[in-house]
């Protein structure tokens, strides 16, 4: 098995301790503290099931035990897939407790995602629950044990058990290793990807913990707090800014909504005195629409996070008066920096910006293509590099050579403008990838799993402006010559590869040329631009 590590120099290293970023805390540690600080304040909550921290103590450290029966031992990697339910809680602490590393993918995955993450982390078990939104993730999931090598097992959570759907997987609580290096790295989240499929971000104990820390105190949450995960748990946003994470942290309890709809936010809030939570715009946008219709009874929600696609200021200024809670804009990524607009900031820097850093020791820097840095005040490609952010994805050299710069900042491919303030306003994007309602694709990914279909020639994948979605996926296909080929037959390709749906073409269209000859390799990023502007201005005049 390939190491997986996270290296900062030893300098920084050294400086993030004495400032106290880094203060050695562990997943393991936290909970096993937190079940002794707050034994009977409730963890998880929903409408069948309510566990103090105790309960989610007991239930992780027999799901611990049943995983070392089973043969795991520490540093074995879980490709883990699951949804909004209790037993995400305990199944994530567990892995923590028997020392296993969870690599998180999302419930949208399907074979080829789940593939590829489960070969590039070497994963030895798949855990998932046995149906997730009417989908038969057992069956994936033992086809994908009976087709890898090294994946040995499918550990399956039943789906709506109350809670229960680990049981038959835990056991008697026994011996527990030894807690972890802080420096070690605690789990693999994924990026969104701007080249081809996800690639595996390994973050650390210390730097991941710090991260929480910092945004249960910005986001104002502590023991009363009662936190809705909306958006599906696994992502980067659900689970630490400040998220289910965050919710342990502070003692907190956390409420699961099943689906994202204004109308169950809304019941759950109310049952469950929700006061803080976190949407992507568009949703944000239909729960706006929706309070307007509905005038629902929710004064207990103090906050709302919005981030994953840049909320539009006419959007974000509703919040306040309809929802009457605070908005808090987020802009975040797996790979680390987490930017905030700060709950006493003036309203108009909540509306207009995305935030600013976490942390005092984030650097900033805003660049031309040249890696030169603007003048203050203008756009430019935005790298940071600091406490909480990664040096490397994990096995990735290629990757790594484009997304560092020698000396370490991460080039995040967003295109950003600083206020004097130090607030963020996000502009766009430098990358290739398309932001449908928070969910990143890769437009080559996509373009790859046209050019595969028999009778395309080649393809071009580009964003195109949604009012609903803020971007949707268009895909413009030159087919093999005297060909005919219809756009439904393509997709109908496209869904039968097995990828999340999410990156399935919004739009399909056949075109006679791509507008360059020997299309190659050479400029795609070009070509996508000119043949995204070309359908723009043709809106325009139509
Ligand atoms: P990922 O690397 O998949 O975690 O996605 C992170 C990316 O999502 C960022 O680099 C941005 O492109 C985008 N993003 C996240 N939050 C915001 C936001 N509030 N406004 C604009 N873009 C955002
Ligand atoms: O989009 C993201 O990845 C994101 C958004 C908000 C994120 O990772 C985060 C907050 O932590």
């Amino acid at each position: 098995m390939k190491p997986i590590t996270q290296i900062w120099p030893d300098d920084l290293v050294a400086t993030y301790r004495a400032a106290g970023y880094w203060t050695g805390e562990t997943f393991p540690a936290l909970l096993r503290d937190r079940a002794a600080r707050f034994a009977a304040n409730t963890a998880v909550r929903t409408s069948d099931v309510s566990w103090t921290y105790a309960e989610l103590d007991r239930r992780a450290h027999r799901f611990a035990s049943g995983l070392m029966a089973q043969g795991f031992v520490p540093g074995d990697r879980v490709l883990v897939q699951m949804s909004n339910v209790p037993e995400y809680m305990s199944a994530i602490f567990g892995l923590f407790y028997a020392g296993l590393i969870p690599v998180f993918a999302l419930p949208a995955h399907r074979r080829l995602e789940l593939d590829h993450l489960a070969r590039g982390s070497e994963a030895k078990a798949i855990l998932t629950e046995s149906r997730i939104a009417g989908f038969d993730h057992a069956h994936l999931a033992q086809s994908l044990v009976e087709d890898l090598p090294g994946l040995s097992a499918a550990l399956i959570c039943e789906a709506g058990m109350a809670g229960e759907g680990l049981t038959a997987l835990e056991a008697e609580q026994g011996d527990l290793p030894p807690d972890p290096n802080p420096q070690s790295v605690a789990f693999l989240q994924i990026s969104g990807g701007s080249t081809g499929l996800s690639k595996l971000i390994p973050r650390t104990h210390d730097d991941y913990i710090y991260s929480v820390r910092e945004s249960v105190t910005i986001c104002g949450m502590d023991e009363r707090s009662v936190f809705l995960a909306v958006l599906p748990i696994s992502h980067n946003f659900t689970m630490s800014s400040p998220g289910v994470l965050g919710a342990i942290y502070a003692g907190a309890t956390t409420a699961l909504a099943p689906d994202p709809r204004p109308e169950t936010g809304f019941r759950i809030i109310k049952e469950q005195g929700v006061t803080i939570t976190g949407l992507v715009p568009p949703l944000a946008v239909k729960w706006i629409e929706a309070a307007e219709r509905l005038r629902p009874d929710i004064p207990t929600l103090e906050v709302l996070l919005v981030g994953g696609a840049k909320f539009l200021s006419e959007s974000a200024t509703r919040v306040r008066p309809v929802l009457g809670c605070t908005l808090q804009q987020v802009f975040g990524m797996a790979e680390g920096l987490v930017n905030y607009t700060r709950l006493d900031d003036p309203e108009e820097i909540i509306v207009t910006t995305q935030g600013r850093p976490i942390s005092p020791a984030d650097e900033i820097l805003i660049v031309d293509d040249a890696d030169q840095p603007v003048p203050e005040g203008a756009a430019g490609n935005l790298l940071t590099r600091g406490p909480y952010t990664i040096r490397a994805y994990h096995d990735a050299p290629e990757a790594n050579a484009k997304s560092f710069t020698p000396d370490g900042f991460y080039r995040t491919g967003d295109v950003v403008r600083r206020l004097p303030s130090g607030h963020l306003e996000v502009q766009g994007r430098a990358t290739d990838h398309i932001n449908r309602a928070g969910e990143k694709i890769s437009a080559e990914e996509v373009e790859d799993h046209l050019i595969a279909h028999p009778a395309v020639l080649d393809a071009v994948v580009v964003s195109m402006p949604d009012h609903q979605l803020g971007e949707r996926i268009c895909a413009f296909v030159l087919p093999v010559g005297g060909q005919t080929l219809r756009a439904v037959e393509l997709r109908k390709f496209i869904r039968e590869r097995e990828i999340a749906a999410f990156k399935v073409p919004d739009e399909i269209r056949l075109v006679d040329s791509l507008g360059i000859t020997a299309v190659g390799k050479i400029n795609r990023r070009a070509l996508r631009t000119t043949l995204r502007n070309e359908y723009l201005d043709e809106e325009a005049q139509a």
